[in-house]
């Protein structure tokens, strides 16, 4: 039996994960769709799928099981407490959503409900690159993991769409989460610095250089670059007390001729992550079809939403902003727990 699944907003990443969902996995049906942009829902919904105008209907409709939000960050608190309110798994794409006080709504109200059913679209834990830099750190063969370095480079980001906070609460987010889940630990404070600005981001503050400090002292630096012209780079590199570990460069053709020896550089996430996205839905269509949730939870999507929050102070202050966390529910494991997740 295939999980029936309605999809609100349906823009790229909407788009990419109807493909997914219809052509490339089983076990799951999309029955729904619907987008402020009706237009943009007609031309998005799969043969036989209805179209509602608001996604409250959608969320409520008999026929549909569970949910895949991918609409604007500021509009996931109100539909994921609406998938709450009737006990529906959702996927939420990030940023779950853009204040703490929203994380916190969600938050008690999944808490309230009594069962985890919300996964937050954090597909780098789903690669297979950042899965075995994990297993290497886990493993503890190199010692304690002291620093790590995260680059996140965007070709480009279309002007206008990107606000001169979306770098922070929108980009920053990947990689305030996988380093919680990289180093197993939670992050305690931030520091941003803004070097010259690129003249290829017009007015947009780019790029931004972030220090996270984790609660255990090590320290994390991001290059967050969403203007950086030649594709979509994204590194990673964890300096332990014997020896280094990094993602690998991806694989890819190598073409020679009259330019040179080189190889391509994906063009955007949908490209680099398409793998991960993936498997970050099929672990979902088996936890949702069971009516519940498993991977990047709501308490992580809370943590991310923090971090963006202080360096979001941070670039204001110019200071360290300290981050400070609620106790964790139990529905989201022990402190300790990160580890095994
Ligand atoms: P987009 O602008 O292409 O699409 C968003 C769609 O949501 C639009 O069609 C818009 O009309 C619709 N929408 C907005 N508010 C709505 C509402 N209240 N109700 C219904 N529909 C609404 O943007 P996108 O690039 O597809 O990004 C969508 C979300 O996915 C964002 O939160 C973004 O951060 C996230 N995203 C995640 C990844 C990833 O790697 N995990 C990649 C890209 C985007
Ligand atoms: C986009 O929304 C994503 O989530 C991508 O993974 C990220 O790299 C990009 O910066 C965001 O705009």
């Amino acid at each position: 039996m295939s999980l029936k699944v309605g999809i609100i907003g349906t823009g790229m990443i909407g788009q990419d994960h109807i493909r997914r969902l219809t052509k490339v996995l089983s076990g799951v049906e999309v029955v729904a769709v619907s987008d402020i942009d009706q237009k943009r829902a007609a031309e998005a919904a799969p043969e036989g799928a209805e179209i509602f105008v608001a996604p409250r209907d959608l969320v409520r409709s008999d026929r549909v099981e569970a949910v895949v939000i991918c609409s604007w960050g500021p509009a996931h608190e109100e539909q994921l407490l609406e998938c709450i309110a009737v006990g529906k798994p959702v996927f939420c794409e990030k940023p779950m959503v853009t204040s703490e006080a929203s994380a916190r709504k969600v938050m008690e109200a999944e808490v309230a409900y009594g069962k985890r059913l919300v996964q937050v679209g954090f597909m780098r834990r789903f690669d297979a690159d950042y899965r075995r830099l994990k297993a290497v750190i886990d493993g503890g063969t190199l010692g304690a993991p002291l620093m790590y370095h995260s680059v996140h480079r965007n070709a480009s980001v279309p002007e206008g769409l990107y606000t001169s906070e979306m770098p922070l609460n929108d980009t920053l987010v990947h990689d305030a989460d996988i380093s919680r889940w990289l180093l197993s630990d939670e992050i305690v404070g931030v520091e941003v610095r803004l070097p010259r600005r690129s003249r290829q981001g017009g007015e947009l503050r780019d790029p931004h250089f972030v220090l996270l400090h984790m609660a255990g002292g090590a320290l994390v630096d991001v290059e967050i670059s969403v203007n950086i012209a030649y594709g979509y780079d994204i590194r990673g590199e964890v300096s332990c007390e014997t020896g280094v570990a990094a993602l690998p460069n991806r694989p890819a053709t190598v073409v020679t001729d009259a330019h040179g020896i080189r190889q391509a550089i994906p063009e955007d996430w949908r490209e680099r992550f398409i793998e991960a996205y993936d498997q970050e839905f099929r672990e979902w269509i088996v936890a949702a079809g069971q009516g519940t949730a498993t991977g990047p939870s709501t308490w992580d999507g809370y943590a991310a939403t923090l971090t963006a929050d202080a360096a979001l102070r941070a670039v204001a202050s110019g200071g360290l902003e300290r981050i400070k966390m609620v106790e964790k529910p139990a529905l989201y494991g022990a402190p300790s727990a990160l580890a095994a997740e």
